[in-house]
């Protein structure tokens, strides 16, 4: 109980109110900024030195941030449908934009998504077959080149993860022979900062084999380095902090504790499936799960051998893992990091097994 004391705890303190600022006055620096911003970012970025702050930002949102965390629609995290047949077509398109990355806090990234509308930090979780030809598609509409760096292929990179300039797009294909959960992000130069921009995602590669699941979600871990609050108007990355690796926020799925307001759901005795990766960019994941053990635990996503009952399993910056739990009785399990500070900077949801009694008093 104490664990789950601190766990809401920490739920509790990302939406303290720090700033107090009008909403529409934010909105509108927000939109001044951010079309301003791309171009300030870009500059900062390609010559290095994007953002010296190094105060820490933790915890700041804005002054209506329980509103804003209840009324926004979460991150989709369940698993989508892979395609049938032989070939899987992904399309991705990469846009300047900027992005709430927790409540109140406006952040400027280069998204990527199925449709520029669409696109988000981070991008949209891919389900291929192993076996299927997966056939890759990257169209920049960004102001400055990215590339994309599949972990799921063998290929030679000098070759597929190369730069795409903006206004350009770039095709290459792979056949995913290798199953689990793996990391896709952008491989531009400085990967550091692509990648604490939002430029991340996670693909799975599910084997035939498998045994079945209830439920299942795909959660990636990574975290915000920001100059400012971005509360009056939106931050951009520090890299300093980014190399020091002091980061502001923590996430599951680019949004500090999306799913702690918007559980996900279970019913007692589904057998619930996590792919996690850890896309950094620099931290790795204890991925634990409170007041439950893992059933089965594909570490590594080395999917021909899971380790049974183990209670956290570290998912390596770069990496994945793929974790099964078996939760019987009614409650909100949280979901974590069990290296602590990430879950003071934003990483925690709850798993919402059935429909539990009473409220979150403990
Ligand atoms: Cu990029």
């Amino acid at each position: 109980m104490r664990y789950l004391g601190m766990v809401l705890l920490g739920v509790a303190a990302l939406f303290t109110t720090t700033m107090a600022l009008g909403a529409a006055d934010q909105a509108n620096k927000a939109k001044a900024a951010a079309e301003q911003g791309a171009v300030t970012h870009t500059e900062h970025v390609e010559s290095g030195v994007a953002g010296g702050a190094t105060e820490s930002f933790a915890g700041q949102t804005a002054e209506d941030a329980e509103t804003i965390a209840k009324e926004r629609k979460p991150f989709p995290a369940e698993l989508p449908a892979a395609p049938e047949g032989d070939v899987a077509e992904v399309n991705l398109v990469v846009v300047d934009k900027t992005v709430e990355i927790a409540p109140g806090i406006q952040y400027n990234v280069w998204a990527w998504g199925e449709t520029a509308e669409s696109a988000t930090a981070l991008g949209p979780p891919i389900h291929v077959r192993e076996g299927q030809l997966v056939k890759f598609r990257i169209t920049n509409e960004g102001s400055i080149p990215h590339s994309m760096d599949f972990h799921a292929a063998r290929i030679a990179p000098n070759e597929a993860f190369k730069d795409v300039m903006p206004g350009e797009s770039f095709s290459f294909e792979f056949v995913a022979g290798d199953p689990g959960v793996f990391m896709y992000h952008c491989g531009t130069k400085p990967v550091l900062a692509h990648i604490a921009n939002g430029m991340y995602g996670a693909i799975v590669v599910e084997p035939a084999d498998l045994p079945p699941a209830d439920r299942e979600y795909v959660l990636v871990s990574s975290e915000w380095y920001l100059d400012s609050p971005g509360i009056d108007e939106p931050a951009n990355l520090s890299m300093d902090k980014a190399r020091a690796m002091t980061p502001d926020w923590v996430t599951w799925n680019g949004y500090a504790g999306q799913y702690a307001q918007h559980p996900l759901t279970a019913d007692p005795g589904d057998t619930v499936r996590f792919w996690v990766v850890a896309a950094g960019p620099s931290l790795s994941t204890d991925f634990h799960v409170v007041g439950t053990i893992f059933e089965r635990a594909w570490a590594n996503a080395a999917m021909h051998d899971p380790q049974i009952g183990p209670q956290t399993v570290t998912v390596p910056a770069g990496g994945g893992g793929v974790f099964d739990v078996k939760i019987d009785d009614p409650g909100t399990y949280p979901f974590v990091s069990h290296s602590f500070a990430s879950v003071e900077l934003g990483q925690v949801g709850i798993l919402k097994v059935g429909e539990p009694k009473g409220g979150s008093s403990h």
